[in-house]
């Protein structure tokens, strides 16, 4: 009788554990599915045309790389990393005696994952553990206070306590418009009045993440100031705060940057650099462009990882930078 009941407890366990797997499989499925159609202008421009020089080539000559290379900059990976692409391929195709072009496809998959993967720092968020804070930075329109939303969302759902601190004070829009976002994703707000000192929402954002034990504070910022110094002091006010109130905390600065603009893109993230450290880059509006290949770009000539990519306008369309799903999500047919 016992035997029985251990065994249909065992049973009941499996059951429950294929049924987890299954989920999990689905989310995944989902999350890939997600990518895929944000990424299909992206993929049109790559391994579409790709597959139109293809049907044109029966040996891999200098005129077939030349094709090649104008694909690639035209996708917005950047010249010199197109270049470095194109030698590193040529180099392979010597070694090993590669004559199909149509073996140049998985090459260049191999090629491009292997860049990705050529960071110093992991492409994952450095929230653990508890407390952490996250800065969200960048020029106006980029996407920050949507990506906030989304990522409070995100955060909320794998259990964080998530606390968001409106620093955008420079317009009362920017302000309801993070209060809308903190209803829709159920996490609570600290704001001030249109106007207020960004520095005095942030330490008060501080102070209520402490005593209301958020796991995580995000902390929105303005990207409209009057001009760059403005901006650049604003920042290093909230810095300083940050430093002093909260030095137990994990940090990240996470720079947002808009895809659609492109090679634009990599000369803000630039000016950013300077001014700040930032850790970590969201790449948001890849669904709007062809120009997806700029995740290289971004990440190789900042030496940033790419942490965050927005696929769309809607709460879950924020994922994590997975290097070999996003070459994968650009080649897959
Ligand atoms: N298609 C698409 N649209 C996005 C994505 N991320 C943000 N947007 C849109 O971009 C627009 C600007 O987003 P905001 O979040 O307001 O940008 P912001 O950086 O906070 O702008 P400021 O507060 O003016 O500095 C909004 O219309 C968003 O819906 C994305 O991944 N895909
Ligand atoms: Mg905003």
């Amino acid at each position: 009788m016992l035997k029985k009941f251990f065994n249909n407890d065992k049973e009941e366990i499996n059951k429950q554990d294929i049924t987890i797997d299954a989920n999990i499989e689905e989310e995944q499925k989902g999350f890939f599915g997600k990518l895929k159609k944000g990424l299909s202008k992206t993929r049109d421009g790559i391994n579409e045309k790709i597959n139109d020089i293809l049907k044109n080539y029966r040996k891999i000559d200098e005129e077939f790389f030349e094709e090649l290379e104008e694909i690639l900059i035209t996708a917005d990976i950047g010249v010199n990393i197109t270049t470095r692409i194109i030698e590193d391929l040529e180099d392979k195709v010597k070694e090993r005696n590669i004559q199909d072009p149509n073996e140049i496809k998985s090459l260049l998959q191999e090629e491009l994952s292997e860049i990705l993967n050529d960071v110093d720092t992991s492409n994952s968020l450095n929230i653990e553990p508890s407390p952490a804070i996250i800065l969200v930075v960048g020029v106006n329109g980029v996407g920050k206070t949507t990506s906030i939303g989304k990522l409070s969302a995100k955060l909320k759902k794998e259990g964080k306590k998530v606390l968001i601190a409106a620093g955008d004070t420079f317009r009362a829009a920017a302000i309801e418009q993070l209060q809308e976002w903190a209803n829709r994703a159920g996490v609570e707000i600290i704001s001030h009045q249109e106007g207020a000192d960004p520095a005095a929402v942030i330490f008060d954002g501080v102070q209520a993440a402490k005593s209301r034990k958020s796991d995580v504070l995000i902390c929105d910022t303005a990207g409209r100031l009057h001009n760059k110094k403005n901006l650049m002091n604003e920042l290093n006010k909230i810095f300083r705060v940050v430093e002093r109130e909260y030095p137990q905390a994990v940090k990240e600065v996470l720079l947002v940057v808009d895809a659609t603009t492109g090679q634009n893109a990599i000369m803000q993230a630039k000016v950013f650099k300077e001014a700040c450290d930032i850790t970590g880059i969201v790449l948001t509006k890849l669904d709007g462009t062809a120009k997806g290949g700029v995740v290289l770009a971004v990440q190789t000539e900042l030496d940033v990882p790419v942490k965050l990519v927005g696929v769309g306008e809607k709460i879950d369309d924020l994922q994590q930078f997975h290097p070999e799903n996003f070459v994968k999500a650009i080649f897959d047919e």
